[in-house]
């Protein structure tokens, strides 16, 4: 029998096999990103695995894919619930300036603790907004519907297949192996002939509706190993003429602690496609879309650190209006260090920082009783803070992540009503409740603090 975090990681490692032959540079982004962490693990100890295992790391992967209709969402739950992945978060990127982005998005991965140490794969995965009228006239919404409704993302084996891994936990091994490979396959690039004329309508709107609508499958967009020093990776990725996207997104590289996620990718590579013209001919072309994407993660922020987050690159953003890219991490980290605690503890005191807490063994001493406060329980060494990492993803590094790779704006009508769309709105397509990460986060804060009472408790008071 295969349980679910075994097809979990081998799903994500086949996965990475496939799109390492699909787009090589991947590869390279791979073994670049292996080489720094072995070099800073080599460097730092002990003190480089503080937010997770080497093993954790090296094997850490996100992908990103796009469908375009609530049942083919639904249907990708179900694939992704039989790797015990659940929709975590909601991002909504349709507001997204200069870049047409008619899409919200989830992220499926695994929420235990446990189950994140083992393998923490995610997958970022959008939606084609197609009802909204900022981006799909009348005309262009029907057509869309049609050709969706026309396709099949999965083969019913698959879906057959995961809704006995999710039911069940686990598949015997002759399952699980036809599962892996049916499932591996369904992201893999098609081989349909494209049809030019409908693929160039929706570009028009979007490239990324294209990508969604214009062809007869979906596929993995990019996956994204992690890496220890992202500044270090990108260095070397240009090195090797690798020509990446010109900013790493998220916070920047400051002496501080690790926090949130920190991305950059290589830029979308032409890669071979068959099109077919409207007299029936089918050509090879090719089509930008596809690439590698790599990040550092760090230390979850609460819902007030987030707020500090989000407020501290409206600063980024008005101090450097007038001011080149290159200028705007001298001024982001200007303005870290005047906002942002320099220390894991005043991150934890300051409740600006996601942690677990522990007491520490030997502790109580004395009889003594312990202080009241956070701050006193960590500065006199009877508590111990670990950080949690934060495994989700961020909306305008995202929105930064797609706008980098596209090689046109698209188009928007801003005399339209692009309707509302929230959280409970997807979790009602999906038929799942769409988890919140704040939730999830203070959670396992609450979990270990909810042992720390008893275990510092003086001997022989009850
Ligand atoms: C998803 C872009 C978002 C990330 O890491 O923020 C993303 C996409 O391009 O489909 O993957
Ligand atoms: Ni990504």
């Amino acid at each position: 029998m295969i349980g679910q975090w075994r097809l979990r990681a081998a799903f994500a490692a086949r996965l990475s096999r496939m799109y390492g032959r699909e787009v090589p540079a991947y590869t390279t982004l791979v073994d670049v990103a292996h080489e720094v962490n072995e070099d800073v693990l080599r460097k730092r100890g002990a003190d480089a695995e503080r937010l997770g295992s080497i093993g954790r790391v090296t094997a850490e992967r996100h992908g990103a894919i796009r469908v375009g209709t609530p049942e083919e969402l639904r249907q990708t739950a179900r694939v992704f619930g039989a790797l015990g992945m659940r929709p975590v978060g909601f991002y909504d990127l349709r507001d997204t300036p200069s870049s047409a982005l008619p899409v919200v998005s989830t992220a499926f991965r695994p929420v235990a603790e446990d189950e994140l140490a083992r393998n923490p794969f995610r997958v970022f995965t959008s939606l084609l907004t197609v009802d909204d009228r900022r981006f799909f006239d009348a005309d262009l919404r029907a057509r869309l519907t049609a050709f969706l409704a026309g396709r099949e993302l999965y083969p019913p084996e698959l879906l057959a297949l995961a809704d006995r891994a999710e039911a069940e936990g686990e598949l015997p091994d002759a399952d699980a192996e036809r599962f892996l490979d049916l499932a591996v396959r369904s992201f893999a690039l098609s081989t349909a002939p494209i049809d030019r004329e409908w693929y160039a309508a929706l570009e028009r709107v979007s490239a990324v509706a294209a990508d969604v609508g214009g062809v007869r499958g979906t596929h993995i967009n990019h996956l994204t190993p992690r890496v220890l020093d992202i500044d270090e990776l990108y260095r070397r990725m240009t090195e090797r003429g690798i020509e990446m996207i010109d900013t790493i997104q998220g916070p920047p590289r400051w002496p501080g602690p690790d926090v949130l996620l920190r991305q950059t990718s290589f830029r979308a590579l032409a890669e071979p496609r068959a099109l077919r013209d409207a007299d029936g001919t089918v050509t090879r072309g090719t089509l930008r879309v596809r690439f590698g994407e790599v990040e550092a993660r760090g230390i979850a922020l609460t819902r007030e650190g987030r707020a500090l987050y989000d407020r501290m690159l409206g600063l980024v953003d008005e101090r450097t209006a007038h001011l080149t890219a290159a200028r705007r991490a001298d001024v982001a980290r200007e303005v870290w260090a005047e906002h942002l605690p320099p220390t894991e503890r005043d991150l934890a005191v300051r409740g600006l920082g996601f942690f677990t807490y522990h007491a520490v063994p030997g502790r109580p001493r004395d009889g003594a009783r312990p202080p009241a406060d956070l701050g006193g329980l960590l500065d006199g060494g009877w508590v111990r803070a670990e950080p949690i990492v934060y495994e989700d993803f961020l909306p305008r590094s995202a929105a930064g992540i797609f706008r980098s790779n596209l090689g046109d704006a698209g188009s928007r009508n801003g005399a339209q009503e692009g309707g509302s769309y929230d959280a409970d709105r997807l979790s009602g397509a999906l038929d799942r409740q769409v988890l919140d990460p704040f939730t999830l986060y203070e959670r396992q804060r609450d979990r270990s603090l909810a042992l720390v009472p008893r275990a510092l408790r003086p001997q022989g008071v009850s």
